[in-house]
């Protein structure tokens, strides 16, 4: 009976605990970010410093947001086989975790957040930084992670620890369940001792399953397919989670169907593939979305059809039929589809079987080409640019994109630039495209970055941050250079919101607080170069495209972290797909400007389709 806190039994255990797909088996937890304070110093810091430590190796990070983008990022580069560990105090720290946390949540990615608690006991309450609640001296303020966890707990009696930690493990590694995980640990207890049963430091193995669909759902599903003219595959993040990259591409040619993709599907299908329509949705490609529009069977695989997707169900047709391929039965019902719930790859191989000998029309398929090709020649042009001229952002992106490697990673989050990026960037890799889209959370581009290169260090990192989310956390980028983690950040500034100012001015809200401008409108004295230079990047201007792509080509050769700064126009947009977003706009108001926003707005949304039709065709006749 091995006599341990609560903390050195906690860091013993995270070090032992393995996962194991398809017959690889890695470290679930291989390191430990965290900021410490009186709420974790003593416990988990101490527990950290020991030999229980050894096994897990300790990060510093500057915020603590910023140490959940960066385990949310880690965990999606290893298609969720594996995360890191977040420590904080109690308080603020706790409090910090809630955004991290909620991000990781909707884009379904495991992390594991370990914060501080106020005592047990009771006895030193109210603790500095402790939320007095007159109601209840239960409640504490690691309760506002409740709602953004799928599994939380809070320790406070050693005894409980083996049970929780057995909860934390099982949820991180279920493909269905996973996202944020919370074990808050009250100061006291973490540094009490109790005696642990030894097997609960055994080295344990969570295997992650690859459900197999039901058969006649699958059976189900191939009447839809087979019976359909027009099918369309939306290619979701849950592909490329499950490895079924291979398995797409097989059920895509066999059957002539073609596939577009979700942000977080983007590389499914690689750039150039005669099926591949690319992004679809508002951020999606004229190709895709007229595709959509038409088509009479849409086959959603690993994706949970966001209000971007669906254009905010205006994208397809009213008489689309859906079948939906998805690790949770709660996204395989969504929009009336037929349920084929199970792993991605197996359910494809399965349906790929069970529609054997169907395919698509060539005129269909011909259809597709001469789509995408009308739409790459509008991605050229807005891809390039006078090379002696200031930069658009969507040369930016050509730019960075030529720059970096088929197998380099291009991360971004927030702002205008996803919705260019999803449209331009031409990916050869499921996994160098990272665009963290479910929460699209400003400050999550460097940390972000911080992750991907820690799980893929033999990617390079190319990190395109619009200056408003690079005001957010550019304190990652101190972590970057303390952890000698190395990226290539382009800070793109536009002197405020380029996406929110377009937005604002399209329902009436007239570019009300878009551009960082002072009380009389003029430019404002800051100098984000030199706030990156002054945290320890080395620092490249640029005025000119041509200056831009010596500057990529150098930044990805350096070996320490570099900032290209670069000033584009918030005015200048790039060319769109033409889908609708839901954005209510003010139903009276004073304004011209609002009145005509609203009437575009009416208009727009009587094409909402609510997609009731049954996907289902009935069981097929034996
Ligand atoms: C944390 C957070 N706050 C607010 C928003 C809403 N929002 C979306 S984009 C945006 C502006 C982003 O500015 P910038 O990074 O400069 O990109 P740009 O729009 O100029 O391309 C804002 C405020 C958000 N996505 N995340
Ligand atoms: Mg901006």
């Amino acid at each position: 009976m091995p006599r341990l806190t609560v903390a050195q039994a906690l860091v013993t255990f995270l070090a032992r605990q393995y996962s194991e797909r398809d017959g690889a088996r890695r470290r679930l937890i291989p390191a430990c970010f965290g900021i410490f304070g009186h709420g974790n110093v003593a416990g988990i810091g101490e527990a950290l410093a020991g030999p229980a430590g050894a096994e897990l190796p300790y990060h510093l990070c500057r915020t603590e947001q910023g140490m959940v983008h960066t385990a949310a990022a880690y965990a999606r580069m290893t298609d969720r086989l594996s995360t890191l560990a977040c420590t904080t105090s109690i308080g603020p720290g706790a409090t910090n975790l809630v955004t991290g946390a909620a991000g990781a949540t909707v884009n379904r990615l495991p992390v594991l957040l370990l914060p501080g608690d106020i005592f047990a006991t009771r006895v030193a309450n109210p603790v500095l930084q402790e939320l007095e609640d007159p109601r209840s001296y239960e409640v504490s303020v690691t309760d506002a992670l409740r709602p953004v966890s799928r599994y939380w707990d809070r320790i406070n009696r050693p005894e409980q620890l083996p049970a929780a930690l057995l909860a934390a493990m099982r949820v991180l590694t279920d493909p269905v369940e996973t996202g944020a995980v919370t074990l808050a640990l009250p100061q006291d207890v973490q540094a009490e001792a109790y005696d642990w049963p030894a097997e609960l430091f055994a080295e344990r193995v969570w295997h992650v399953p690859r459900p197999r669909p039901d058969s006649s759902a699958v059976a189900r599903a191939a009447r839809a397919v087979t019976a359909a003219r027009r099918p369309l595959v939306v290619a979701g993040g849950g592909v490329i989670y499950s490895g079924a990259c291979a398995a797409l591409r097989r059920f895509a040619e066999e059957h002539g169907v073609p596939v577009a993709e979700t942000q977080a599907g983007t590389g499914a299908l690689p750039y150039g593939h005669p099926l591949a329509l690319g992004a679809v949705g508002v951020t999606g490609t004229t190709a895709a979305n007229e595709i959509a529009a038409g088509a009479d069977l849409v086959i959603g695989v690993g994706t949970r059809y966001s209000d971007f997707t669906t254009a905010s169900g205006t994208l397809f047709g009213d008489d689309a039929r859906f079948v939906n391929v998805n690790i949770t039965g709660f996204d395989a019902a969504k929009l009336s589809g037929v349920q084929v719930v199970g792993d991605a790859r197996e359910s494809l191989a399965a349906l790929d079987a069970a529609c054997a000998g169907w395919g698509t029309e060539p005129a269909y398929r011909a259809s597709v080409a001469e789509l995408t090709e009308r739409w790459a020649a509008v991605a050229d042009r807005a891809r390039h640019a006078d090379p002696e001229a200031r930069p658009s952002q969507t040369a930016v992106i050509g730019a960075v994109n030529d720059a970096a490697g088929p197998r380099d990673v291009v991360v971004c989050a927030a702002g205008s630039m996803p919705g260019d990026l999803h449209r331009l960037w031409r990916s050869a890799d499921p996994k160098s495209y990272h665009v963290e889209y479910g929460y699209s959370c400003m400050g999550y581009e460097i940390p972000g970055g911080i992750g991907v290169r820690l799980a893929a260090p033999d990617r390079e990192v190319f990190v395109l941050v619009g200056d408003g989310s690079y005001l957010m956390l550019p304190s990652e980028l101190a972590t970057a250079v303390a952890e000698g983690v190395k990226l290539v950040v382009v800070l793109v500034d536009n002197q405020g919101f380029a996406s929110i100012g377009r937005l604002s001015e399209s329902v009436g809200a007239q570019r009300l607080g878009t551009a960082y401008v002072d009380r009389a409108g003029g430019r404002l004295p800051v100098d984000l170069g030199a706030n990156a230079a002054s945290l320890g990047a080395d620092l490249i201007r640029v005025t000119t495209t041509a200056q831009l792509r010596a500057a990529l080509a150098t930044a990805r050769a350096a070996e320490r972290t570099t900032v290209v700064h670069v000033e584009t126009d918030p005015f200048e947009a790039g060319p769109d797909g033409g889908a609708w977003w839901d954005v209510p706009v003010a139903e009276v108001s004073t304004t011209a400007q609002a009145r005509t926003a609203r009437a575009a707005y009416e208009a727009g949304r009587k094409v909402r389709r609510t997609h009731r039709v049954a996907g289902d065709l009935g069981d097929p006749t034996p």
